[in-house]
């Protein structure tokens, strides 16, 4: 089938490589390079050995691996197969992999050497038919297994509605809920960004971010991927190392921890920058302050953008100045208007469009909005309108020329260094651990994370309770993100006459504990 006529995600990524196969696709920091052939091949191998396990068609395939090129082309090569990706945070531990694994059932897991004793364990328990390994030196089981396969592949034929990749993100009751990402979800939002964010001949993108989530696995790598362009990758965000890179790059992505800890490097100067094209930031609100700092000391205006799993991109500040101006109107605080071909409204509570001006809730349907929770029909009802657009759970006011802005959320959500965490996960544990009566967990402004994720822990009578000790506890059982920098005991949560917990209370008393 012609790429043209194949609407799997990976046919149009292929078709966009440029005509040199032999040009270097992928420069990493440990020194190794890739071209766009060995991406083909590899991805070819790896595909070829996914459709060996005769799984069938849909199955999932999970990752659970550090950040490599090798995790990208498993990623590739899943689409290409024609399979469903299911990519993990490495930093979920063992309750957290056990849902994952047990709600989205995937005929694949692949994990790290080191954690195959317990992944492996737990997969094999729920049904999983296959573990493979896969380190971040080019080893494990995965890369064995392929290299027995043909370098060459036709890609899956899917239609566009097929589903591509599951994202889990957290509920606001507790549980994660798996956001079921097309193929045409995928594309449609990538084209719509190649063409908004300008990417040209000669682009190359530093690419710092995790492979785990929307910004880094998508928004990241099919930018570069569908733009032919080289990729500068580092296996983990260090500023000193992009800073280094920036003289040879022209677009960087980064959540506003990057940008906060780009800003501390002396060598972050305008002559560093000079090549750059592009700073884009999202997954998490860019403080004023931060774009300001990064005008001044770069000459650049960062491009804030806004997203999220349900919905891949939504809004945009410009690329490109509008006819007649001398330069794009990037506006701080703001996340831009809406993408082209994405529909954002903000409504109140009954559904009523506002006024421009008015502060409400964010909705928003087009090709890029996913088609529901795995597995969970009522979740996905509850969180679509009748006339279908979908409930970001962010609070929003447009301006007269159509621009958005953040200004808070409905949703009870921390987001710190560009991670989601949910209070009511962590006040689940939290609430079961030995002496502990009830708890609060609320964020409060970081220097560093944006939110510091802090809790308020009521003991049971008679108990006395340590909060570093169930914070260590707590470090046991869930990912490291999501732990509480500070915990304290007190005697009693405030509540309202309805008898609920007031948060807010909780954040202003609070507020300067980071900041000082
Ligand atoms: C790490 N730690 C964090 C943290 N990241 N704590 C709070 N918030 C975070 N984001 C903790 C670890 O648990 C550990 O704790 C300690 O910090 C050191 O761990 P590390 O892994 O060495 O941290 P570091 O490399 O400094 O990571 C910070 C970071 C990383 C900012 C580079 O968090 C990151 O890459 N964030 C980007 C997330 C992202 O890509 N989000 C996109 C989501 S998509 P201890 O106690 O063990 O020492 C999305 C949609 C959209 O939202 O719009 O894009
Ligand atoms: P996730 O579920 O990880 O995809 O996170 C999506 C959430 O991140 C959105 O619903 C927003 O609350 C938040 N977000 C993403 N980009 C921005 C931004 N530029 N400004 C403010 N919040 C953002």
């Amino acid at each position: 089938m012609s790429p043209a006529a194949n609407p799997n995600l990976f046919a149009a990524l292929r078709a966009a490589f440029p005509a040199d196969l032999d040009a270097i696709a992928i420069e990493t920091d440990s020194g190794l390079d890739y071209s766009w052939r060995d991406l083909d091949r590899a991805t070819a191998m790896l595909a070829n050995l996914l459709q060996s396990l005769e799984i069938p068609a849909g199955s999932r395939v999970a990752a659970h691996t550090e950040k490599s090129v090798e995790a990208l082309m498993l990623y590739l090569a899943t689409l290409r197969a024609g399979f469903v990706y299911l990519p993990l945070n490495t930093a979920y531990q063992a309750a957290e992999l056990d849902y994952f694994i047990g709600n989205a059932e995937p005929a694949v897991v692949v994990c790290a050497g080191r954690n195959f004793p317990w992944i492996s364990q737990l997969a094999f328990q729920k049904g999983v038919a296959h573990v493979f390994t896969l380190n971040d030196d080019r080893t494990g089981t995965l890369l064995d297994r392929a290299a027995h396969f043909p370098d060459t592949h036709e890609i899956a034929p899917k239609a566009a509605g097929d589903l591509a990749a599951i994202l889990y993100t957290s509920g606001t009751t507790g549980r994660s809920k798996g956001a079921m990402l097309s193929h045409g979800n995928l594309l449609s939002n990538a084209q719509v960004l190649k063409d908004f964010w300008d990417w040209r001949e000669g682009d190359v993108l530093i690419h710092a971010l995790p492979i785990f989530h929307v910004h880094g696995l998508f928004v990241a790598s099919h930018g570069a991927l569908l733009n032919g362009s080289k990729m500068l990758w580092l296996a983990k965000f260090d500023p000193k190392a992009v800073v280094e890179r920036l003289p040879r790059a022209t677009v960087f992505m980064g959540v506003p921890t990057l940008y906060v800890r780009l800003l501390q490097e002396a060598g972050l100067t305008r002559e560093a920058c000079a090549r750059m094209r592009l700073f884009i930031s999202g997954s998490a609100p860019l403080l004023i302050e931060t774009f300001r700092d990064w005008q001044a000391r770069t000459h650049h205006t960062i491009l804030e953008r806004y997203g999220m799993s349900e919905t891949i991109m939504l809004t945009s500040n410009p690329c490109r100045a509008a006819d007649g101006e001398p330069e794009p109107r990037r506006l701080g605080g703001t996340v831009g208007p809406a993408l082209p071909g994405v529909g954002v409204r903000v409504v109140d509570d009954q559904g009523v469009a506002l006024p421009v001006g008015e502060i409400g809730n964010v909705q928003v349907c087009g090709p890029n909005v996913f088609g529901g929770y795995w597995r969970m029909p009522e979740k996905t009802a509850e969180e679509f309108t009748v006339d279908g657009w979908f409930r970001t759970g962010d609070v929003g006011r447009f301006d007269a020329q159509g621009y958005l802005t953040i200004v808070g959320r409905s949703k009870d959500l921390i987001i710190s260094g560009g991670y989601n965490v949910y209070p009511a996960e962590i006040e689940g544990w939290l609430n079961d651990m030995p002496g502990v009566a009830e708890s609060a967990v609320v964020g409060v402004p970081h220097p560093d994370f944006g939110e510091g994720v802090i809790a308020l822990i009521v003991p049971k009578a008679g108990a006395a309770l340590d909060a570093d000790a169930l914070v260590a506890r707590l470090k046991t059982q869930i990912a490291g993100y999501k732990v509480p920098k500070r915990a304290f005991v007190v005697t009693e949560l405030p509540r309202n006459a309805m008898g609920k917990v007031q948060k807010n209370l909780l954040r202003d008393a609070h507020r300067a504990l980071f900041t000082g």
